[in-house]
């Protein structure tokens, strides 16, 4: 069983980059992609931490809006950055899927939806990549420090799916993911 289980989120992490890349394959039946992993998991909070986006040398920044979808495909709720959102109905960041709306940059249509190239899912003591912060930005091993056990960082690469491309950093959008979130803890 527990290899049943471990099988089964492994091919939730591979099948996770075709959810966000917009095709929004959904999986048959009605049960949830990822079963809770204990009785204490519940509920999932998001906090759009960070972005940094631009047009080639422009150093203007995009603002990014991130539309978050259950996989029904029903709008749960708009994001910028700076928002929590918070909900006892997910139990993990795989239950939901994302299309980035992007503004104010003059290379791409306002409102113009974009399609992530590449996305990474840390936990605390994940390892690292050493990719530096994008102008200003903290870098990804600064940002999982301070991180608790049961916090992960959700990287969203929007700018090219070329791992070795300067403008691959994987912090396009930065979600913190609380899968522990103390608003909707019992009270006992
Ligand atoms: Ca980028």
């Amino acid at each position: 069983m527990v290899n049943l289980i471990n099988l089964k989120q492994s091919l939730v992490k591979t099948f996770i980059g075709f959810f966000l890349a917009g095709s929004f394959i959904t999986f048959g039946g009605n049960e949830k992609v990822v079963a809770s992993s204990g009785d204490d998991v519940f509920g999932l909070e998001l906090h759009y931490r960070d972005s940094a986006f631009q047009c080639g040398e422009d150093t203007t920044q995009a603002d990014i809006k991130v539309d978050v979808y259950d996989q029904n495909n029903t709008l749960l709720t708009t994001l910028s950055k700076g928002d929590r959102y918070t909900s006892a109905d997910f139990d993990s960041i795989n239950d939901l899927t994302f299309v980035y709306n992007v503004y104010n940059l003059s290379c791409i249509s306002n409102g113009s939806s974009v399609a992530a190239e590449d996305t990474m899912l840390l936990g605390a003591n994940d390892t690292v990549p050493s990719i530096d912060g994008f102008s200003g930005q903290a870098s990804i091993e600064e940002m999982l420090v301070g991180l608790n056990s049961y916090e992960e960082l959700f990287l969203t690469e929007l700018g090219t799916s070329d791992p070795s491309s300067s403008a691959y950093d994987l912090q396009d959008v930065v979600l913190v993911v609380d899968n522990n979130p103390s608003s909707l803890a019992f009270a006992d």
